[in-house]
């Protein structure tokens, strides 16, 4: 069975960790977990440790979501790749659907807004998102709904040797944008999302969406790249 590496962020979740990996371990599938932990200050190092067949990234401080991932996507080996939040909004259940959607797609992005699903996000939320994602699909060409999802599948020769600068949630646009640039389409999945009933959350959602708008308007100039080459 083919070994498939799940990069897993993780910033001070030892509430949501435990459930979080025992779902993720009973998967029907040879996953090799990377857990990329940003600085936590609580339990959830010593948590990951007692999973067995784990791998653990630790950052000393806390260097931003962007980077987390980053450095999770260069230390992959496997032909394919998912990256999944660690705080159980996004259904670990959902992965094997998402590998064998990557059998015929290079990049598959789990969608909250894509199935008939009520989707259990606030409106607030949902419009910066929705917006979000509206102007990406006109700049970039694309045709997704949720271009802020924390669940993402990759071909690994697709992503891995993307420039990934920016540190922050910016990220998620970054390596949308460029994928899209390299005229890689992304295909979505329909996913299940329950919004965190433990831990707490840390990302100030108004705030990203505005230094978004700011950068897509930004990359529509600047990410001009047509072909992989160009991106090196
Ligand atoms: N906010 C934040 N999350 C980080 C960071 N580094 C790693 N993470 C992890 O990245 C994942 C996504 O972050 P969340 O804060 O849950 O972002 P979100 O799901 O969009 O927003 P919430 O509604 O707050 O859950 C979680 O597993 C975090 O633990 C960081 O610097 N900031
Ligand atoms: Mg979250």
């Amino acid at each position: 069975m083919e070994t498939i590496d799940v990069v897993i962020p993780v910033l001070n979740e030892e509430a949501s960790l435990p459930d979080f990996c025992c779902r993720l371990l009973a998967l029907p599938l040879h996953l090799r977990p990377i857990f990329v932990d940003n600085g936590s200050t609580d339990n959830s190092c010593r948590i990951i440790k007692d999973f067995p067949g784990t791998v653990l990234i630790q950052h000393a401080d806390n260097e931003g979501y962007g980077a987390s991932l980053r450095d999770g996507i260069r230390s992959s080996v496997t032909e394919k790749i998912i990256i999944i939040d660690a705080d159980g909004e996004y259904p670990p259940e959902s992965i094997p659907e998402m590998v064998s959607a990557l059998d015929n797609h290079e990049v598959v992005y789990g969608s909250r807004f894509a199935g008939k699903q009520m989707v259990d996000i606030p409106w607030n939320r949902a419009l910066g998102n929705k917006t979000v994602t509206a102007l990406f699909d006109l700049i970039f060409s694309q045709e997704i709904t949720d271009l802020y999802t924390g669940f993402k599948g990759f071909k690994r020769q697709t992503v891995y040797d993307l420039p990934m600068h920016y540190n922050g949630f910016e990220h998620v646009l970054e390596i949308a944008a460029r994928l899209a640039r390299n005229k890689i389409r992304i295909h979505e999945i329909p996913v299940q999302y329950r919004l965190r009933n433990v831990g707490k959350s840390k990302m100030s959602h108004f705030q990203e969406v505005v230094k978004l708008l700011y950068l897509m308007v930004f990359f529509s100039f600047t990410i001009r790249a047509c072909n992989r080459d160009q991106f090196r």
